[in-house]
């Protein structure tokens, strides 16, 4: 087969960048090692930056977004007995939009099949040949048969455990990363969110994360041990340590009921360089993690996918290499400064198996300092909206 663009991954990378090249005619193919079912009952992402969101328009698969996502103008930040609230409309004149990861893909992947994109599940052993060259191919297997694709570009879009890293040389790469010695247990219900906004709860029992993805779907999320397991929780034991993190005012009206989704996430922070080699470009969660705390993972995956395609764009209709040439450096400055604002929110949340009194001290004072200026509540607004691209 060839193709001009393979594209390895069918997460929200792989497909958006996708939908964006079908929109300038350039021809891609998917290559997806999970089966469609499976990507969409992943339960990841509930926040969008408008800069993802304008692409999705671009992309021309916004219209279900528009209609049932919410858009936030603000979020509460608690701790112990004080909450504040940083109001990101009034002061980065930006909001965010809460509408799940899984509705984008899904909404990703309606757009593919109804543009006649193709797109092969199922895939296994995917690998990447020639990247350093001008005619690189990738091959994989489907149920046991061998197939080849030649093309001019491969996107290595297949997440944090994907291939595509591991095809660019050591000699080459240079990975920097920081594993945080806590997790995050995630609950989905079929409740009424607490709150109207997102609530960040610094508590002393540890962090806690009151989040939604509709009017009747909840999600929330305390921070545990990297050595529990979901199957440690009841859903009751759960509620009652949220209960115990979150304002009183909140506990008291939070309404519980049974999980629909139970799992633990580990945090890290993990940025490799660079995110091009050759004719091989890295996107997304194949390229960086972010602990979750700055809603940031899929929203750098945006940016980077927004890099890629102009750069791609520039090169087939145009002619001109400097885009695809700019690539690394250009995503990388942006990656790096959402990596600082994920682990200082990360920092400003959690409780530290190793803080001391004197760490305890700082946070607190760092939260002081928040609530009560406005340069700094201008610095976290603009961040949390997302840094332009
Ligand atoms: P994905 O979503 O991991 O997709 C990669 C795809 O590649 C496939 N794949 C392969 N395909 C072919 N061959 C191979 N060898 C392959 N290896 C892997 C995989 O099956 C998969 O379908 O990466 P992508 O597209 O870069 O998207 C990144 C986002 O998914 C991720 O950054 C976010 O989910 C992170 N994240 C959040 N991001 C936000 O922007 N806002 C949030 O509110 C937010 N909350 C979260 C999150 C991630 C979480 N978890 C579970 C990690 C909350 C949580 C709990
Ligand atoms: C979510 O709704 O899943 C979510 C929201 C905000 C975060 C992380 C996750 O910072």
């Amino acid at each position: 087969m060839k193709t001009q663009v393979a594209i390895i991954g069918g997460g929200p990378s792989g497909l958006l960048l996708a939908q964006l090249l079908g929109t300038i005619g350039v021809e891609s193919i998917v290559l997806e090692r999970q089966t469609k079912d499976y990507v969409l009952a992943r339960i990841r992402a509930g926040v969008l930056e408008q800069g993802l969101v304008r692409m999705l328009e671009e992309a021309g698969c916004a219209d279900r977004l528009h209609a049932e996502g919410h858009v936030h103008d603000g979020a509460l930040i608690s701790y112990g007995e004080e909450d504040f609230r940083i109001d990101f409309k009034q002061l980065a004149q930006a909001s965010v939009v809460v509408y799940g990861q899984t509705e984008v893909t899904r909404d990703l992947y309606t757009a593919r099949e109804k543009a006649g994109g193709q797109i092969v599940f199922n895939v296994e052993h995917v690998q990447i040949h020639r990247a350093d060259c001008d005619n690189p191919h990738v091959t994989y297997e489907v149920d046991g048969q061998a197939h080849r694709i030649d093309c001019d570009f491969i996107a290595g879009c297949d997440g944090f455990h994907g291939v595509s890293r591991q095809a660019i040389p050591l000699t080459v790469r240079r990975e920097y990363e920081k594993i945080y010695p806590f997790g995050w247990l995630g609950v989905l219900s079929e409740t009424p969110p607490v709150h109207d906004e997102l609530i960040y709860a610094n508590s002393k029992r540890g962090f806690a994360l009151c989040s939604m993805r509709s009017d009747h779907l909840s999600r929330y999320y305390i921070q545990c041990s990297l050595s529990e397991s979901p199957a440690d929780w009841t859903d009751a034991a759960f509620w009652e340590e949220l209960k115990r993190r979150i304002p009183t005012d909140m506990a008291e009206k939070l309404v519980t009921g049974p999980s629909i989704e139970k799992s633990i996430a580990p945090l890290r922070s993990f940025v490799t360089e660079p995110m091009r080699w050759g004719r091989l470009f890295l996107c997304g969660d194949a390229a960086h993690i972010v602990p979750p705390t700055g809603a940031k993972g899929l929203n750098t995956a945006a940016s980077d996918v927004h890099y890629l395609f102009q750069g791609l764009k520039a090169f087939y209709l145009e002619g001109t290499e400097a885009g695809i040439d700019s690539y690394s450096a250009k995503a990388l400055r942006r990656v790096w400064k959402v990596e600082r604002f994920s682990w200082w929110f990360s920092s400003l949340l959690h409780r530290y198996p190793d803080q001391s009194e004197f760490d305890l001290k700082m946070q607190l004072a760092e939260l002081d300092f928040l609530r009560s200026n406005k340069a700094a509540q201008l610095a976290m607004a603009q961040n949390y909206v997302g840094l332009p691209y």
